[in-house]
């Protein structure tokens, strides 16, 4: 069994009971992590107290990593709170609607800008925030989808937000490795989420993994909570600057 007694982690992206940072931060937890998780605004208060209620050892954190004001904040009232970090989880994404609803070609400046602020910058910014805290080393995880590197229908600049973002892991984990800081990606089959809600053809989608994936079934939030254990537990000490695939094996199919 894997151990995080005493090991902190803070999460990012918990809308709700279908978040993947909830089947995440339920994996922590169980392992016996200390869990800060943060949530984006007042609208989302009430799920992120109630669902860090049932955790063993859980606060929550009122942050906007849009904000850079709010994210400083966060970090200094962390290191109050824990005086270090060991573990820190990205499952933050957003495209506006219009994006991924048109045609790839009408895709508009200020939607390529906002997806890749809010998807690939904050990743960044967030891992320079907790760079200091993590005093012990540590490890840096965030979500990512196979839209990267294969075109998926209006996935659009979501994307290149993930291409970004998954170049952008690479680079965080030459740039923290020396102190023993570990980033890494996961990247997860599609889930219905709360940002799956509202995509037509999603139900397609999904369909299109039973049928083609090596494990003809789609994948859990609990199952990248796992891989997640992992890449947060000592168990992957060598491994840094990776996309690990949670995809019931879809990516390795021709067809
Ligand atoms: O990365 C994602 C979700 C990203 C996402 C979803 C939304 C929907 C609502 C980012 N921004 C928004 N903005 C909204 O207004 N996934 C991997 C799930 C996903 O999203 C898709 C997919 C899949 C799979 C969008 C189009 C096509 C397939």
């Amino acid at each position: 069994m894997i151990d995080l007694n005493g090991k902190v982690a803070v999460v990012f992206g918990l809308a709700n009971k279908r978040s993947i940072a909830w089947g995440i931060a339920q994996k922590l937890s169980e392992a016996g992590a200390t869990l800060a998780i943060c949530y984006q605004n007042e609208r989302l208060k009430r799920d992120a107290d109630e669902l860090a209620g049932s955790l063993a050892s859980a606060k929550t954190f009122q942050c906007d990593l849009s904000v850079d004001a709010e994210i400083e904040t966060l970090f200094a009232t962390l290191k109050e709170t824990y005086g270090k970090l060991n573990i820190l989880v990205h499952a933050v994404a957003f495209a506006p609607a219009d994006e991924i609803k048109n045609d790839f070609i009408f895709t508009s400046r200020e939607g390529f800008r906002i997806a890749h602020d809010v998807s690939s910058y904050t990743l960044i910014a967030v891992s320079r925030g907790a760079m200091p805290l993590m005093t012990e080393g540590g490890s840096i995880m965030t979500l990512t989808y196979y839209g990267s590197t294969k075109v998926f229908p209006n996935y659009n600049v979501m994307g290149l937000a993930k291409a970004s973002l998954e170049a952008c892991v690479r680079y965080l984990a030459a740039s923290l490795g020396s102190k023993n800081i570990r980033v890494n990606a996961i990247s997860a089959g599609p889930i219905k989420t709360l940002a799956a809600r509202g995509i037509g053809d999603f139900t397609k989608i999904l369909d299109a993994v039973t049928e083609r994936a090596p494990l003809h079934r789609n994948i859990d939030q609990l199952e990248v909570g796992n891989a997640a254990l992992f890449l947060a537990s000592d168990l992957s000490s060598g491994i840094t600057g990776e996309i690990t695939y949670v995809d019931a094996g879809y990516n390795i199919t021709g067809l």
